[in-house]
Parts: structure tokens; sequence; C-alpha cells
């Protein structure tokens, strides 16, 4: 009885974040969660014929959860009208998958413009008003000074949560919703026009000031160069306290996207608190605020969004960019855990290899490839093995997250593409491992490091779960005692249903290279479960 009456609580209560060592995690029903998740293409859902014959596919591929679209123009078709059938749908054929969803609210915003809101927002340019760029032209970009329409989209946004507590609520179906998409001001580096002149020309938010002060070193480097290049003024106009230039304008823009963004967010959680977060649109280095969408959650904007919008939980990255590790490092911070609702297309042939990565070194919280269900039937393979993996290690990877327990292993690529395919070495426990990329036993030529990747999981003293495609793991002791290291025994096999060890094979001669190094192939995602010893 007793029991029973937990679990009824525990179903009904609401998805949320939990802190858990230095990370944090999704805890649904109870129970925490890792999000093995894809983003449908942007039109896809729109039609629920169409996705008939993909939902399976998404299921057969091994994902938990699928990010989808909810747009503003099909649910208030007509102002103050919701037709909820769209989100709805979804929902009963994510039920009948048992998986999740992750709601992407296009409102306002998807990718910088504005072509997701009603008809009735578009069309009346006086009461819902229109960037203006530098040379006074407009964009199909509504303006973030807009009472109107932070006020109808905050509506429709409270709306939609309002909706998901009424039919979700007990169910948990959705587990976090994404506010607006890929925020951000295109073709200049801040809004001009009346509005917006009158802002810039004011004084910068306390706020904002306070958290450069507090933040201190833990502040993102780029922001508080800007602040120290103009002397880190306690109070100024914008131009004076970051600069006239483009970067100091963008500060200014991430500021008023984030406070607008926070009104939005602040009224889907009154109605319904779930988790929420926004994601970036990332930026070329080199490139001008306003020749990529600026003033989104960018790596050197996260404080301005931090002081903006606190209700949001997750500030998050979309990775297209070659170069992931570093890219997905800089959202892992003390104040924010990571999660990646677009990671490369889910086409990219390092895409489940990011995965690995993400999880085993980073913490992840989840991970979605985009446009996942157009990958053709070699790229489905793929993300299925290695969201099996995953999915089997997720008890384990759960347990090591947050407690240094765990690592990850991909080559660091960088932004032009450069593979740095080199051994990684680390400790764990009482072994050191050199991590390589390179597989001995496949011709070099048609290895593609960039796509090896993988993790370790320390489980035991000498104990430890290897897992992943394409690496080569070398071991010595490590701190105290004997320097060598062998392997006592080592298995590849799986984790059962009831998360149990089942063993294949018994690994050893040519499969350990005679007891010199354990090897994962480059064509196969795995799991081996090793024992070393010292000596
Ligand atoms: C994404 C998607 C969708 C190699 C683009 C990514 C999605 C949006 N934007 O297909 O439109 O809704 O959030 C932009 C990153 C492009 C960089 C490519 C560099």
């Amino acid at each position: 009885m007793a029991a029973l009456l937990t679990a009824s609580v525990a179903a009904a209560e609401i998805p949320r974040l939990e802190k858990h060592g230095t990370s944090a995690r999704l805890v649904v029903d109870g129970k925490p969660m890792l999000i093995l998740g894809g983003e449908l293409g942007n039109s896809s859902a729109s039609s629920r014929a169409y996705m008939a014959r993909h939902w399976p596919r998404l299921k057969a591929m091994n994902l938990n959860t699928v990010l989808a679209p909810v747009s503003w123009e099909l649910i208030e078709p007509k102002e103050g009208v919701y037709d909820f059938s769209s989100v709805d749908d979804l929902l009963a054929d994510a039920r009948a998958q048992d998986m999740k969803l992750v709601l992407l609210w296009f409102g306002a915003w998807k990718n910088s413009m504005s072509t997701y809101v009603p008809a009735w927002v578009k069309r009346d340019q006086t009461r819902f008003p229109r960037v203006r760029a530098r040379d006074g032209s407009t964009v199909e970009i509504l303006s973030a000074f807009s009472d109107n329409t932070r006020a109808a989209d905050a509506k429709a946004y409270a709306a939609l949560l309002a909706h998901l507590k009424k039919v979700d609520g007990e169910r948990n179906t959705v587990l976090m919703v994404q506010v607006e998409n890929e925020i951000g001001m295109l073709p200049s580096a801040r809004e001009h026009g009346a509005a917006p002149d009158a802002a810039y020309a004011g004084q910068v938010p306390l706020a904002l000031i306070q958290k450069l002060k507090a933040g201190g070193e833990a502040i993102e480097p780029e922001l508080r160069d800007l602040w120290k290049r103009n002397g880190s003024k306690d109070k100024g106009t914008w131009a004076a306290v970051f600069g006239a230039d483009e970067a100091g304008q963008e500060v200014f823009t991430a500021w008023s996207y984030a406070r607008y963004t926070e009104a939005v967010t602040a009224a889907g959680k009154a109605a319904y608190p779930l988790p929420m977060y926004v994601n970036a649109a990332l930026n070329r280095t080199g490139k001008k605020p306003g020749e990529y969408p600026s003033g989104g959650p960018l790596p050197h904007l996260l404080d301005v969004w931090k002081a903006g919008a606190p209700s949001l939980d997750l500030l998050s990255p979309d990775i297209y960019f070659p170069n992931f590790n570093d890219l997905a490092a800089r959202f892992v911070r003390p104040d924010n855990a990571l999660f990646v609702p677009e990671a490369n297309n889910a086409s990219a042939p390092e895409t489940p290899a990011n995965a690995f990565y993400a999880f085993g070194k980073l913490d992840a919280l989840g991970f979605s490839p985009f446009a996942i269900e157009s990958v053709n039937a070699e790229e489905h393979k793929a993300i299925a093995d290695a969201y099996d993996v995953l999915r089997q290690l997720t008890p384990a990877l759960l347990n090591a997250q947050g407690k240094g327990a765990m690592a990850g292993f991909k080559p660091r690529v960088l932004e032009d593409g450069t593979v740095q395919d080199a051994p990684v070495s680390q400790v764990m426990g009482d072994y050191r491992f050199e991590v390589g990329f390179i597989d001995p036993w496949t011709p070099k030529a048609s290895q593609k490091p960039a796509t090896h990747g993988g993790l370790i999981i320390q489980t035991g003293p000498e104990e430890y779960l290897i897992a992943g495609r394409g690496i080569v793991v070398t071991f010595a002791g490590a701190g105290k005692g004997p320097s060598l290291a062998g392997i006592d025994k080592a298995e590849e096999g799986v984790f059962d249903a009831q998360g149990r060890w089942v063993p294949g094979r018994l690994l050893n001669g040519d499969q350990t290279h005679q007891g010199r190094h354990i090897r994962l192939s480059p064509d196969q995602f795995q799991i081996q479960r090793v024992k070393f010893y010292r000596y």
C-alpha cells in the first residue's frame, strides 16, 4: 500500500532538474533519465500522415525522446482562438511508441526570423512592429521592444503550457520546452528605431552590472574583456559600459532578448512549470555580430542571459561546427548543465561519437541530432547502435555523472576541421589510460578518427566499463604501487532489461593484442567490461 502510494505520487510529479554532484540531471516520474533524443525537421510534425511512417523508425533508432516543434500559427490561428490538435496528435503518437517529447516553441522567433507567427501577427505591423536595421530597412523579424508582441507571445505560450498541464500533467510525456528557436539579431548587431534607440541610450541595468562584479573570473572571458576595456564601470549607458562598436551593441541585444524571453518563460512556468531552455545558433569566429545571428545565448553571452532570464533552466548549444568538444564544453558551468538539442545533422558521420563525448566527458543530460527522421539506412544503424549502448549504460552513466568517475573521449577537431587524433591520457582511480583513436588493425587511409569516440566508467576499484567505437585503450598503474598494469579479465557483453551484465566472448589473444590493449573496433558501438591488475 505504502509502495503503491509512493509510485502514484512519483508519477504525478512534474519533470524537474536536480543538482547531482557537479552536474544536474533530469528527473522524470521520480527517476533520473538521460535524453537519447532526435529533433524532427522543421515541417515534419505539421502533418500527422507524414509522421506516421516515421514514428516506428524513430523508435527503432532507440530514441527515448523526440524534439518536435509547436508553432504559434497552428495553435492560435485566430487571435484568442486556440487549436491544440497538432499538440494532441504529437502526444498521442509519442505515447503510442512509449516515447517522450521535448516541445519547441516556435513563437516570435525561429532562426532569427518571425515566420512561425500567425498571419494575424504577420500582417499587423503597426501592432507588432518589425526590426529596423541600421540603414532603416525592415526585416521579417519582430522587434523585441514591443509590449504587444511580448504579451501576445507570452499569452499563447502560457496557453500551450496550461493545455499541457491539463492533458499531460499526470503522464509526463513532455519533459521540457524550448522557448523560441535560435533567437538572434540580423543583419545589424542591434535593433534601430525609436524604442530600441531610447533603450540603448539608457543606463545598463544594475542586475547586469552586479552579475559582472559578483562573477569575477567566472564571467565568460569575452564579456569580461568588453567590460574591462571600457574601464569596468559600475554604471553608464550601454555604449559607455561595453563600447559603441558591434561587440558592445551585441551585449545590449542579448539583454533585450533575454528580458523578452524571461517574460515568455515566466508566463509559461506560471501555467505549468516544466524545465525550459533556449538554444543558440553558434557563431563562427572572426564574424562580427550582425553577420551572424547576434545576441542569442552564445558562449560569450551566457552571463548576460543568466542575469536577464533567470527563469530559464538551461542555455543550450546547437552544434553543427566540427569543433564539437570545445563548443559543448563552454556550456558546462556551475550554473548550467549541457543539453544539446541540435547535435549536428543526424546524417553527419561524427554525430554518434559526439554523443559518447557529451555524456561521458561533459555530463550531458541529453543529446539530440537534427533532422532525425531523414537519415539513410547506414546512418540509422549508427545512431541505433550508439543509442542502444548508451541506453544499456544509462544507470551506470547516471550514477557516475557529476562525480568524476567517468571520462569521454573523442578527437578534438578544430573549427577549420583539423582533426587532432593523438592519444589522450586520463587517470581514473589507480589506473592511467591512454586512449588512441587510430585503429591498429584497420588500414589508416580508410579511417575517419573524428567518427571514433567512447567513454570509460569506473565501476569498482579495478573494474571499468569501456564503450564506444574506434578507440584503443592502453593502461598503466597510477599513484602508489606497481607501475605496470595488465588485464585480469576482459569481456564483451550487454546489459539486459533488468540491468544485469550478460557476458559474450571472453576477450584474449588477438582480441586484446595478447594483453596489451582494449580495442573497440571502428565499425560497431559496443561495451567491454574489464578488470585490470597491477604488477
Ligand atoms: C537549425 C536548423 C533548423 C556547418 C538548420 C542550425 C533548426 C535550426 N539551425 O537546419 O532550421 O530549426 O535551429 C544553424 C546552424 C548552421 C551551421 C552550419 C555549419
